[in-house]
This record gives structure tokens, sequence and C-alpha cells, in this order.
């Protein structure tokens, strides 16, 4: 081999390798490129064994010429890498990009049905007001439902006809008030409890009526309560639920399980609206519970939370409640 023959085939080398790192796409793929153009089992140690044929005096430049190439290639590796680094970065930001102007994915939002929202209305002023809440079983004994609360054996509200009776002589719970005579039994005066729940009644269903419609009924026990004490806290009550300071009058009314009775009306919005019945608690209800009705009085009171939500955001019809119509649920 000549001086020259080397020098061309180093060149062929430099040349073959620049294109080959030019070519490659990958950083595994320019890693193999520098095992295969620079590695000790490469092509330019191979071409520099065949120097032992030249004369001592043309090793240098041939060696010269072998540094050369190496350092052209090793720019072109390094080149390559810087590169191939910055595209390998870009790619990455550009797939990671986040646009924040995107739409978000829409989930629609849920909201209280009217009724539990006007429950827990009218739950959260009574808490304000010192009351715990209490909740009992809807399916009840004659016992809870009529005899402790001084409904004769022959009331009429005990008739096939108003109260739906169960198989086994049980029956729906016509009222909440079976909560109550319950709570009273396991639990010594002075209590302050607030009773909602669904009840049951025979009833054919009309815009104002339903068989089945919850109520929220309050009852109070403690040495020294009056009517005083009951008109001031109805009054408190139907002000924060309503607003607004409002007109309240009480009509007398009969209640069996209360003694005097009264209907309480509400002026709002310039009508008259019958809107809870109250009285204080007979003392018989009081000794079917062991309390002593000479020692302790009591007041109670009832409303039936369609008609208040009905009343609050003027819903011409109680079938709208229960229609799961969204077009009408979505208004609050
Ligand atoms: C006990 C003693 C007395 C609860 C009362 C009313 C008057 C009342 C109606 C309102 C509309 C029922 O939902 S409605 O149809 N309720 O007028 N409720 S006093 O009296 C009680 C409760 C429990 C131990």
């Amino acid at each position: 081999m000549t001086v020259s023959e080397l020098e061309a085939q180093l060149d062929a080398i430099c040349q073959e390798a620049q294109q080959a790192i030019a070519a490659a796409d990958s950083l595994d793929a320019l890693e193999q490129m520098r095992v295969k153009y620079m590695g000790k089992k490469g092509p330019i140690p191979k071409v520099l064994g065949g120097m032992g044929k030249l004369d001592h005096a043309d090793r240098p430049r041939v060696g010269a010429r072998a540094n050369e190439v190496k350092t052209a290639i090793q720019t072109e590796l390094d080149d390559k890498k810087t590169a191939l680094q910055a595209a390998a970065i870009q790619a990455r930001l550009e797939a990671e990009t986040l646009d924040v102007t995107m739409p978000g994915n829409y989930r629609p939002q849920g909201r209280k049905h009217p009724l539990n929202s006007t429950t827990d209305r009218i739950l959260d002023i009574f808490v304000g007001l010192g009351y715990t809440v209490e909740e009992g079983p809807e399916m009840e004994t004659d016992y809870y439902n009529f005899e402790a609360l001084n409904f004769l054996p022959d009331h009429p509200a005990r008739d096939m006809q108003d109260t739906l009776y169960l198989p086994d002589g049980n029956l729906l719970r016509t009222h909440t008030s079976t909560v109550q005579v319950r709570y009273m039994e396991n639990t010594d005066p002075p209590i302050r409890i607030v009773v909602p729940g669904r009840v049951y009644r025979r009833d054919t269903v009309d815009a104002t009526h339903s068989a089945v419609f919850h109520q929220v009924e309050l009852l109070a026990v403690d040495e020294g309560l009056t009517f005083t004490d009951l008109k001031g806290t109805l009054k408190v009550f139907l002000q924060e639920f309503f607003g607004e300071e409002l007109e309240v009058r009480f009509r007398a009314s009969y209640f069996p399980f209360t003694e005097p009775s009264a209907e309480v009306d509400v002026k709002w919005k310039g009508r008259w609206l019958e809107i809870m019945g109250c009285g204080m608690v007979d003392p018989n209800v009081l000794k079917s519970a062991g309390y002593d009705p000479e020692v302790y009085t009591g007041f109670a009171a009832g409303l039936g939370v369609e008609r208040m939500a009905m009343v609050l955001h003027q819903i011409d019809d109680i079938r709208r409640l229960y229609n799961s119509d969204l077009r009408f649920l979505q208004q609050f």
C-alpha cells in the first residue's frame, strides 16, 4: 500500500461515516455509528495496521490524516448528537403541550331536589333555635300513630278510607308524630326536637293532594312552656323561612293531640296563606309518654313540606315535585 492509497482509504471512511451519521435518526442509531466508526475494531485502526509496510518517514503523514479523519467524524458525531437531543426535547414539548384554551369536558351539574332543599331550610332554622333532628320508621303500629296521640278508637282518621293499613295490621304512618312519641318514651324533658319524614294517606291525587307527602313536625316539652312560647317560636321560624318581616295569624282549630290547637296563616305577597298547624300538647299525650302533665307542658306544630315548597317557589301543581321532569327541576 502506498501513502496515497492509505490516505484515499481514510478519506473514503470519513465520507462514508459522515453520510451514515447524517442519516442517523435516533440517539441509539447514532451510538451504533460511533461504535462502528470510532471503536477499536473500527476501520481506522485497520488502515493504520497497514502502515507497517510503509517507510518510517511516510508514517506520520498517514497518522496525521487518520487524526484529521477522527476529529472530523467526532465533530460530526457531536453536532448530530446535539441536533438529535434538541429534536427530542422539541418533540416532547409539542407532545406535552397543554392547550388551556380548549373547552373542558362538560359534566351536567346535579342539585338538590326542591323538596330536600325546602326540608333542609326548615331544619336549619330549628337547629339554629336549639332543636335536634330526629327520624323514625315509616311502618308503624296503631299505638304510635293513633292511640298514644289521643285519637279515640272510632276517630275517622283511623278509617280504611284515610289510612293505608298493611296486611299484618300495622300501617303506614299518617304523620311523623309517631317519632315524637317514641322519642319521649326514651328521653326525659326538657326536649326540643324537629322531625322530618315521609307520610302516607289514602287520598285521591290532584293538584294539591298526594297519597305520599313530606312533613316536618316539631315538639318542645319543658316546665312552664306556654302558648306564648309557641307563637314566638313559629313567628321567628316563619320570618326566617320567608326571609322578611311577616304578619302571622293564629285561628282556633282542633287536633286530637293538641289542646288548644290552631291553624297558622301568614300574609305573604298580599295574601293570607294557611301554612301550618300547631297547639299545646294534650295532657293525655304527655301521660302516654310517661310525663307528668302537672309538671310539664309542651307545644307542637306541623307543616307539609310540599305546601311550603309550592308557596315559596310558586309551584302550581304538587305532582311536578314527583315527576322528575328536568325542565322543572333545573329551575331550582
Ligand atoms: C306530639 C304531639 C303533638 C304536631 C302537630 C299539626 C298541629 C298540624 C299538619 C300540617 C300540615 C299536618 O302536613 S300536614 O297535613 N299538622 O296541623 N301537627 S300540631 O303535634 C304533635 C306532634 C307530636 C307528641
